[in-house]
């Protein structure tokens, strides 16, 4: 099939989901065209056959305060489905992605075909903003088929959108070949200190994930156990993270690696994965840490129970509960536990999660809307 993917390229779970699947469905001999601002962040590194980037081109006129991302977005859809005989598109992130699909398809005489997959704060927070309520729910009811990461996204869009839409839970998934605790990199990848326990988070820096929240865990529990913690990405949590770094006196103990291209190369190096987020949908980068051996302290929210068994591959507290998450850090880092949890981790990402049993699931989607066995 010919298949149009839709994401936002710049670091985040929507992204990584897009480009994972579209290159696990290159791969199956699919021609996956990504429709994107820029080359989406996991497709960086090498050539990959079956992969096509077409680039939104974004024009600035004096006259305009922003370029209309929107419309251009459509406009190459539209153009990419006619060139490349796409089978459909598939648009992750509804906002504005799904709009621009109905629109590309209504340029186009009806001659598209498209699958939304909702990710988080499309619906939670972003889809929630009465200014875009409407404008989303109109693009969930007029896919030709709509998916979302958990079962309680799931719920949560039937809430805030009041749609009958049918949505079909598809979860997300690792690529065990990428992702496992033995994998060996050429390029840097940082290493503890004399036994320090290693403490990781990564993500967008987005208020939501509650980065606070992981110097305050940290800073606990590097008072009864040697330890460094790890923090991957950048966003606008930054500038509070290294304050509360600076005041509790531990910012020889905290490493900011930025934004990485092969998390893939650190996680097999840590020892905990902490996710404090006040809302996540699903929480990928949790699993991918679980798919290198690493078990999670995280909050009870949204997907996350569905991703992660309390007391079995890490623990799960009420969001805001710093005491109560580092407490269960400390549970977990103890040489007795860590083993029993490390291997409970990589079993259950592979036991549910690997692609090899997710993505057949778009797949049978695409080929049942694109009438094509
Ligand atoms: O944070 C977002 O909503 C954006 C999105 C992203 O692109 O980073 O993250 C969401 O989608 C991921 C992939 O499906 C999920 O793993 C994240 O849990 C989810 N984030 C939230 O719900 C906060």
């Amino acid at each position: 099939m010919n298949i149009g993917i839709t994401c936002y390229p710049t670091v985040g779970g929507s992204g990584a989901v897009a480009t994972e699947l579209g290159l696990w469905l290159a791969g199956r001999g699919h021609k996956v065209h990504f429709i994107t601002t820029d080359l989406p962040f996991r497709l960086r590194e090498n050539y990959h056959e079956n992969v096509y980037c077409h680039k939104v081109i974004l024009q600035s006129y004096n006259l305009l305060k922003n370029p209309p991302y929107t419309l251009a977005l459509a406009v190459k859809m539209a153009e990419v489905a006619q060139w490349e005989k796409l089978d459909l598109l598939h648009v992750h992130y509804a906002i504005p992605h799904a709009v621009c699909a109905f629109l590309a398809r209504e340029m186009l005489g009806g001659a598209l075909k498209f699958v939304t997959t909702l990710h988080g704060t499309d619906v939670t927070l972003i889809g929630q903003d009465p200014s875009y309520t409407e404008i989303t729910r109109m693009a969930i009811e007029r896919s030709d088929a709509v998916t979302a990461v958990s079962a309680s996204l799931r719920a949560e869009t039937y809430e805030t959108f009041r749609t009958t839409r049918p949505i079909e839970v598809i979860p997300n998934f690792i690529d065990p070949r990428r992702f496992h605790p033995d994998i060996h990199c050429d390029h840097f990848h940082p290493q503890a200190r004399d036994g320090e326990k290693i403490l990781v988070h990564a993500s967008n820096f987005r208020n939501v994930k509650k980065v606070d929240d992981v110097v305050r865990i940290f800073h606990i529990v590097q008072e009864s156990i040697p330890a460094r913690l790890f923090f991957i990405g950048e966003g606008e949590a930054m500038p509070l993270v290294r304050k509360l770094c600076r005041d509790f006196g531990i910012t020889d103990k905290v490493e900011f690696l930025g934004e990485q291209e092969s998390v893939a190369c650190i996680l097999p190096r840590c020892d905990l994965f902490l996710l404090p987020s006040w809302l996540e949908s699903f929480g990928l980068a949790a699993l991918e840490a679980m798919a290198c051996g690493v078990p999670v302290v995280a909050s009870k929210v949204g997907g996350l129970p569905d991703v992660v068994e309390d007391g079995v591959q890490g623990r799960l507290l009420r969001p805001g509960d710093v005491e109560g998450m580092a407490a269960a850090a400390v549970e977990i880092l103890d040489s007795v536990n860590l083993p029993r949890y490390r291997e409970a981790c990589v079993r259950l990402s592979r036991e549910r999660f690997d692609i090899a049993k997710i993505g057949p699931r778009y797949e049978s989607l695409y080929q049942k809307l694109a009438g094509k066995p």
